[in-house]
């Protein structure tokens, strides 16, 4: 394949203050560095996790500005750096950028494949330019390998949402046959966790709120559906329907009373899984009930490389598909409006198309 024309300038999105305009504009191509490849990115999911950036939400993680955002982006392979084998990646490659961009791979963590905990992690749309722009850098071995006949335009909310509650529900340890609690069932990341709970043969009880949520959530298999604007006590309802409590729950809504709640619905032994990260947050334990029904809360932060690959592999195999509505990256902050105002189900991905 001959190499592609390489432009100078591109389109992004880009703020220079948090909370401040999200300007659609022209900014340069960059330049991969040795160990890097560049992706021509033709699509990506909108995270919340990139409007509590814009929003200043976490005010203790250091961000890079003026920033481009952005950490689910599907593309093609542009350039490939100075020393980056043509093993590992050729122009033309299909490639993902997801929100670790690079980790230091020598620290205790690295050495054992944890790569999220490492603590010199560089993150996509955080300390680096993200994926809100049609060319994005990312280090060769973080980029994602993407199968050839991958769909690009549905295939990016795998690279944050998909890996992370994947990794979500091994770290829960439930086991196939058990319940599992997806708060937050409808959202991005909610509406791939349900899938992959189903095809990990869990029993899922899914709560959002809305009738339209509640249809949508058990069309992608949840066994039960609760709203939780209109059940009066969620806990009991759990119970109930689980004799005794979920075996897990996973926290994925943005609601801290929600991510609360969930420490009561499991069963002795249970395990919450804490994932979505409202700002200013706290979870409050109960020492005693905590430790005679001996519950265990797990922090989950995204996944390393190899969860990253069988995230992608249950999706390749059509085992869970990300439910997206697909809109031109220019509408960004219209998307940024919805997600505030909690109006979105499933994902929105952006076509840096237009
Ligand atoms: O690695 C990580 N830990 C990680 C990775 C990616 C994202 C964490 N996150 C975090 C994000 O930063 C965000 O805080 O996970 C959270 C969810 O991200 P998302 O899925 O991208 O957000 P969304 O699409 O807006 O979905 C949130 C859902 O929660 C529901 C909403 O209706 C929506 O469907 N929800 C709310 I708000 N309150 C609820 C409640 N009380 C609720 N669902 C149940 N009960
Ligand atoms: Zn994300």
């Amino acid at each position: 394949m001959s190499a592609p024309t390489i432009p100078e300038t591109q389109k992004a999105i880009v703020f220079e203050t948090c909370n401040g305009p999200l300007l659609y504009k022209d900014i340069a191509v960059p330049k991969p560095q040795a160990n890097e490849i560049l992706v021509n990115i033709k699509y990506s999911g909108v995270c919340h996790s990139d409007l509590h950036t814009w929003k200043n939400d976490w005010p203790a993680v250091p961000l890079k500005l003026p920033l481009v955002c952005g950490h689910e982006g599907a593309g093609v392979v542009a350039a490939v750096g100075a020393n980056v084998s043509p093993d590992q990646w050729k122009v033309g490659d299909l490639a993902g950028i997801k929100l670790i961009n690079k980790a230091c791979l020598s620290c205790e963590n690295c050495q054992q494949g944890e790569e999220p905990a490492c603590g010199k992690l560089i993150l996509s749309g955080f300390q680096t330019d993200g994926t809100f722009q049609q060319y994005g850098t990312v280090d060769a071995f973080q980029a994602t390998k993407l199968p050839a006949d991958i769909d690009l335009s549905s295939v990016g909310p795998i690279l944050c949402a998909g890996i992370t509650v994947y990794k979500g529900l091994k770290t829960s340890g439930a086991k196939p046959g058990q319940w599992v609690v997806i708060s937050g069932a409808a959202g991005g990341l909610g509406s791939l966790a349900v899938q992959y709970a189903r095809a990990l043969g869990l029993r899922v009880i899914a709560i959002d709120g809305g009738d339209e949520r509640g249809d949508f959530v058990k069309n992608l298999g949840a066994e039960e559906f609760i709203d939780f604007r209109k059940c009066q006590d969620i806990a009991k309802e759990i119970h109930r329907i689980t004799d005794g409590g979920a075996h897990a729950a996973l926290n994925v809504s943005t609601s801290e009373a929600a991510i609360q709640q969930s420490v009561d619905f499991v069963r002795n032994r249970g395990t919450v899984v804490l994932i979505g990260l409202p700002a200013d947050s706290k979870v409050c334990l109960p020492i005693l009930e905590t430790v005679c029904r001996q519950i265990s809360v797990k922090g989950s932060y995204v996944g390393n490389n190899w969860d990253t690959n069988e995230a992608i592999d249950f999706f390749a195999r059509g085992l869970v598909k990300c439910p997206i509505k697909i809109v031109g990256l220019s509408e960004l902050e219209s998307v940024f409006k919805l997600m505030e105002e909690g109006k979105t189900i499933g994902r929105y991905v952006l076509d840096t198309s237009k």
